[in-house]
């Protein structure tokens, strides 16, 4: 075991809605592979998640659904719970934001930068409606986009146009729970001085250089070069933790301000220990993956934060992804335009979860962003999984069956006669698995599946050229025996190799096919990726064809039910979610 210790982090989703496959591809997913190439190669690994459970999108969903808060976030959270274990997200834990845990740890951190000199109190002012008693949040303001003239643009964006605004952009504010006119109003808040950590925060990301991805790191300066504002940490809302702080009480913190924090209260829920070795031992290494558009925070507000309170560990890289259009357009949940994980919670094996992980890889917007289409993951499936990796494990596996009564009978790490093509292949086994492993290493994963669908490649390669089927024919029983006990030895590599992207196809390959029995994806095994496995002796398992071709009516199928658009409306009216009986039950937690 390597002692170096990892943690790794998803973006902690908004629970106001179902994920689609743009969240899937956009964090959780690429964490995952990453998370699970490290616990193979030997890294101390600990991979966390969670919800997030505060700010107004939640709070707007469940007043537009008309459940409490509560309810509406506990409930989807355990929806986007099921539906990550459905897709093979290997959480170590994935828990909330809205714990006893997250609770302490956020006030704590909140009062050593108070202590420390770093919060401000002020002023802002912010729409306020007169008849509902509240203060506006941006997206409760409605009003007249002034760059269009839509009458029903949002205080933060217009759905139109698609222009950023602010509330005060807006022509004729009105406030969206009741339509009257939203007037300004003064209310007292806590600033988080950003400036004062300006230079810290520079040195760091300068020190990120190599290690960022190049848009990241440009994001980063973009945001230093432009001069850090002090930012309004506190909001007049009623959801989220209340802000310790005499005269403020009756506010809560801003999302953004406790969500990350959430990073170290889920790793402390896991274990204390876990919580000493990761936040607090500077040797270890933080890696935060996150969407386009979680950058910033991830790479200037959380780090200033961190690096203000002093206590913790800073991230040793921000793997910052793109976005995932569908079909040439934006995912929208509003237009229904999209790939749902909804189907997921259907408790029937009509989606293969390891076929789709596969084509999520090659999509993942690691530099730029990408576009998820039908036709491609039809064309991935048919001739990368069937067409290249499948193949090689099904001809190998059932010429040593018909031709050897499955056993290996060659020894390969005898001394024996080495032709160029064996050369070739004892080769790729000592070397792809570390070149592979370099670009996982380097969060690289579409360029990682390629060099995987290279190694089959080779494999297949070998077979078709050392033609077992005519040595066989020649009487040249040895030679035969040969070639299928290497191509069978890396075919045992590949399922190493394949492992962190398709965990589930390449066990069944390991244990039950090759017959090496165990676990594939356990700790450490890299180590015999480069190993012969298959030794003299060895009795392989059961074949069946591994991945299965889809042909047009297939795909239409699928994409029927992965795309079918649905209202969280109406999910929560058929779940029946009994709120009355949860409410009863229900303390502050
Ligand atoms: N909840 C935004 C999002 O779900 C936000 C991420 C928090 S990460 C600490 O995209
Ligand atoms: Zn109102």
């Amino acid at each position: 075991m390597k002692k170096e210790k990892r943690l790794i982090t998803s973006a902690l989703t908004y629970v106001n809605n179902i994920p689609h496959v743009g969240h899937i591809v956009g964090c959780h997913l690429p964490a995952d592979i990453f998370a699970r190439f490290c616990r193979s190669y030997g890294y101390d690994t600990t991979y966390v998640g969670g919800s997030d459970m505060h700010g107004t999108p939640s709070l707007m969903t469940a007043q537009e659904l008309g459940l409490p808060v509560e309810v509406l976030t506990e409930e989807l959270h355990k929806i986007h719970k099921k539906i990550y274990e459905k897709l093979g997200i290997s959480y170590d834990i994935y828990s909330n934001t809205h714990t006893k845990t997250h609770e302490e740890i956020t006030d704590n951190f909140f009062k050593t930068l108070y202590e420390n000199g770093y919060i401000n109190e002020g002023e802002t002012e912010m729409y306020y409606c007169e008849k509902d008693k509240m203060f506006l949040p941006d997206r409760y303001v409605v009003g007249t986009c002034p760059h269009c003239g839509f009458t029903g643009a949002s205080g933060d964006q217009c759905e139109k146009c698609d222009s950023l605004l602010s509330p005060t952009d807006l022509v004729d504010a009105r406030c969206k729970i009741c339509g009257e006119k939203a007037k300004l109003k003064k209310s007292k808040h806590i600033f988080l001085i950003l400036s004062k950590g300006t230079d810290k925060l520079s040195k760091w990301v300068e020190e990120k250089k190599d290690i960022f991805r190049p848009h990241v790191y440009a994001e980063a300066k973009k945001w230093i070069q432009e001069g850090l504002k002090d930012r309004c940490i506190s909001r007049d809302i009623k959801w989220g933790f209340p802000v310790p702080l005499e005269g403020y009480k009756d506010k809560v913190f801003y999302v953004w301000f406790d969500a990350p924090i959430g990073y170290i209260s889920i790793t402390k829920e896991l274990s204390e220990q876990k919580y000493k070795d990761l936040w607090c031992d500077k040797t270890a290494k933080i890696y935060n993956f996150v969407g386009k558009d979680n950058i910033q925070f991830h790479t200037v507000f959380f780090p200033t934060m961190l690096l203000e309170n002093g206590k913790y560990n800073l991230p040793y890289n921000v793997v910052g992804l793109n976005f995932l259009n569908y079909e040439g357009q934006k995912f929208s949940k509003s237009k229904k335009i999209g790939v749902f994980c909804n189907a997921l919670l259907n408790d029937d094996d009509k989606i293969d979860i390891d076929t789709l992980r596969a084509y999520l890889t090659t999509i993942i917007p690691e530099n730029r962003d990408t576009d998820y289409k039908w036709e491609d993951y039809k064309n991935n499936t048919n001739s990368e999984l069937v067409g290249k990796f499948g193949n090689l494990f099904n001809r190998s596996l059932n010429m040593l069956k018909s031709y050897f009564n499955s056993v290996n009978d060659f020894d390969p790490e005898s001394e024996y006669e080495k032709n160029a093509l064996d050369l070739e292949i004892i080769d790729a086994i000592k070397t792809m698995p570390q070149k592979i492993a370099d670009a996982f290493d380097k969060a690289e994963l579409r360029d990682a599946y390629k060099l995987i669908m290279n190694y089959a490649v080779i494999g297949n390669g070998y077979v078709e050229k050392s033609a077992p089927w005519a040595l066989m024919k020649a009487e040249k029983q040895e030679e035969a025996k040969k070639v299928l006990c290497l191509a069978l030895n890396l075919c045992a590599s590949l399922c190493i190799c394949a492992s962190p992207i398709i965990p589930n196809k390449t066990q069944k390959l390991w244990a039950e096919q090759l017959g090496l029995g165990g676990d594939v994806t356990s700790p450490n095994m890299w180590e015999k990726a480069s190993e012969y496995n298959i030794k003299k002796g060895h009795k392989i398992g059961t074949i069946t064809p591994i991945f299965e071709r889809i042909d047009d009516e297939k795909l239409a199928n699928f994409k029927e039910i992965m795309s079918q658009p649905f209202d969280i409306k109406d999910f929560f009216s058929t779940k029946k979610v009994n709120v009355t009986k949860k409410l009863k039950n229900k303390s502050h937690f």
